[in-house]
This record gives C-alpha cells, sequence and structure tokens, in this order.
C-alpha cells in the first residue's frame, strides 16, 4: 500500500476528475473515488452515532519515538484520502504532519513536520494544533490554532500537499478551533472560532466571521453560547468550540462541535451538532439538547488527558448517506465514528434546544 500512496503524493490532484457522483453542483463536499470510511450500525445500538469497532484507527505509538497523533484533519485527494495530523514526539510539543490513506483507515503519517513557507517575521515557526482542512475552489486550507504571543487562528494554503504557503493568522490571539465553510457565502469566506484564553480556558462561545480575501476578518458575529442550569445543558456548559468543517444539506450547515463541562476531575469534552442558517451562518436553526457521543471507551476515558473526543474531520458520501466523523481520544489517538447523515439532521431537528 505504500508505493501507491507515494504515488498519489506525486501525483495526486485536487481536481474533480474521478470523484464519485455525489459531489453536489456547488463543489462544496467533494467526496473521493474512494468509498468513505464505513461501517454498519451494530445490531442493538440505538445511537445516531456509533463508533468504529477497530478504533483506534491510529494508536499511541504509531510510528517510533511518537507519543500521540490526535485531533487532526483529513480530506479526499486524488483516488483517496490526504490528512493533516496533530503528531507529538517525546518532546511533546505539537507540530502538523501530512498523512496518506488508500481507505481512510489506515494511514501512512510523513515522519518530518510540515514547513510552512512565510515571508512573513511576525509569523515565526511555533506550535501548531488541532488542524482543520477545508477544499474551496481547489485549493486546500489549512487553519489550526498556532502561537503568536499565544494562541490563535493559523491559515495557510496547498494544492499538493508538498508545498505550504501561510497566509497572515486570521484573528489577534487568543483564539482556537478556526474551522471555515467549505464555499464562499454571499461572495465572502466564512470562518467560525471561539475566543479564548491563553491556557486552558474556562470559557468560550462559538463565533462567525468574514473575509472578503482570506486576509481581512470582520464583521464578527456571536452564533452559540455554552449552555448552562438555565437550559438544562450541563454537557456543554463550561466552552464550546466548531468541530469539522461543516456540512451544507437541505437543512442548514450541520456543525459538529465539542461541548465541555467541568467536573471534580477535570473537563469532559463531549461531541454535539447544530444546523447553522445557509445564508447567515450566525443563525443557529437547531442544536441538539444532549451530546451525540462521550467519552466511555477506554480509548477515550484513558490517555494523556482522560474524557476527551474532539472532532475535526467528516467525511461524507451523500449518495450513500453516509458520514465517517473524525476525532481525537483523550489527546492520544485518531478514532473513527459514524453516522447516517439523514438520520443526524432529523436527530438534530428533532432533539433541538436554541439559546
Ligand atoms: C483543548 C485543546 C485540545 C485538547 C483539549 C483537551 O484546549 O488543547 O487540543 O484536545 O483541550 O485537552
Amino acid at each position: 500500500m505504500k508505493s501507491d500512496l507515494k504515488a498519489r503524493q506525486r501525483n495526486g490532484t485536487a481536481g474533480a476528475e474521478g470523484r464519485g457522483k455525489s459531489a453536489p453542483a456547488n463543489g462544496a463536499l467533494v467526496t473521493s473515488a474512494a468509498a468513505v470510511p464505513w461501517q454498519e450500525r451494530s445490531a442493538g445500538c440505538r445511537d445516531v452515532m456509533w463508533r468504529y469497532s477497530a478504533n483506534p484507527i491510529i494508536g499511541r505509538h504509531h510510528m517510533p519515538g511518537v507519543q500521540g497523533i490526535y485531533n487532526s484533519a483529513v480530506a479526499p485527494y486524488g483516488d483517496g484520502f490526504v490528512g493533516v495530523f496533530r503528531l507529538e514526539k517525546r518532546c511533546r510539543f505539537p507540530r502538523l504532519h501530512v498523512g496518506w490513506s488508500d481507505d481512510g483507515f489506515d494511514w501512512h503519517i510523513e515522519p518530518e513536520p510540515i514547513q510552512f513557507a512565510s515571508g512573513d517575521p511576525e509569523s515565526p515557526a511555533d506550535y501548531a494544533y488541532d488542524p482543520r482542512l477545508c477544499q474551496i475552489d481547489g485549493i486546500y486550507y489549512i487553519t489550526w490554532c498556532g502561537g503568536h504571543n499565544g494562541p490563535t487562528i493559523s491559515v495557510a494554503t496547498t494544492r499538493d500537499f508538498q508545498s505550504f504557503d501561510r497566509l497572515e493568522n486570521a484573528f489577534l490571539p487568543f483564539n482556537r478551533n478556526g474551522v471555515l465553510f467549505p464555499r464562499k457565502i454571499g461572495g465572502k469566506y466564512f470562518m467560525l472560532s471561539r475566543p479564548s484564553d491563553d491556557g486552558h480556558t474556562p470559557f468560550g462561545d462559538i463565533y462567525v466571521s468574514q473575509s472578503p480575501d482570506m486576509c481581512h476578518w470582520g464583521m464578527h458575529r456571536l452564533v452559540m453560547r455554552r449552555g448552562g442550569s438555565e437550559v438544562g445543558q450541563w454537557w456543554q456548559r463550561t466552552k464550546i468550540g466548531a468541530g469539522p468543517i461543516p456540512i451544507e444539506t437541505d437543512d442548514g450547515w450541520l456543525t459538529i462541535y465539542h461541548g465541555v463541562m467541568d467536573t471534580c476531575n477535570g473537563f469532559v469534552y463531549s461531541m454535539g451538532a447544530a444546523l447553522l442558517d445557509l445564508d447567515d451562518p450566525s443563525r443557529v436553526r437547531y442544536r441538539t439538547n444532549q451530546h451525540i457521543l462521550t467519552p466511555e471507551q477506554d480509548y477515550e476515558v484513558s490517555g494523556h488527558v482522560p474524557n476527551v473526543v474532539f472532532p475535526c474531520a467528516a467525511l461524507v458520501d451523500t449518495e450513500r448517506d453516509r458520514l465517517a466523523v473524525y476525532y481525537g481520544a483523550a489527546d492520544t489517538s485518531c478514532c473513527l465514528a459514524f453516522a447516517r447523515l439523514g438520520e443526524l439532521v432529523s436527530f438534530v431537528k428533532d432533539n433541538s434546544c436554541v439559546f
């Protein structure tokens, strides 16, 4: 398999040729020629989202000298998939590494981190974590939490995953969880983000910002607040942050996010979902009044940071009604969960609490 992956690295293109039929006309959802990773819900399971039975797909020691690969992004590419992975060696300093996969389950990850070209002395190579990967009009954009006198949203572009150009940081510090929309809305780029602090941030709501050029960001609007006792939403009472690139559906932008609850033993990170208005994503149409996945398995409750499920990417096959969500588990490993896209949208609408 490695030789196929290497060949794709050399020859892969971001073009639409050879992709599955399920890509809609606006190109916002791009499917690979390869099938989206999938496993049917097991008999007796009633959950709207279910885990891959062979999780984690990338374990604690996936490569020599590596201590954890988690909170990572993937996208269709050529006849397979590409990923940008948060990887930590024994120094525990997070960097971004490219990975390749034929099937979305089995990943070859480059041993050396991405080198970003940048003419900006204000953007030195510092820590980089929690990437998201978004294709807009044939260009792949990577957004991540980068160091710039504290964490904020860094942005880079690539077409071939071999050369990478840094753009200006999107926002002032402190900010995290920068998530682009996969197409322009009203002629503007849109990005979700979560203003934060310089530490482990005991607060946080999701905002959306607009840009005409991916450089100047403004018109910042509140999208969703964290929940609390007033709305009976403890699972998301401390902070929330956007996860995978929003998925365009007839009922709005399906936005999977993490919701955090503080406990006497630390934070617990769960997954929820919302539907944002297609034309004005600052308007929440529906939002789950319960988590759709919460740490329960050993690899989620035990690791470098216990009790974390942290979604960063999703692959969609609209024709087969399949959704595969990539999430980091316990700040240690990469995992997969699945849902029927139609069922998840109905679930969000039927179990909604907008506040
Ligand atoms: C957040 C981020 C994530 C991490 C999570 C749980 O603040 O740092 O990368 O997964 O905490 O530790």
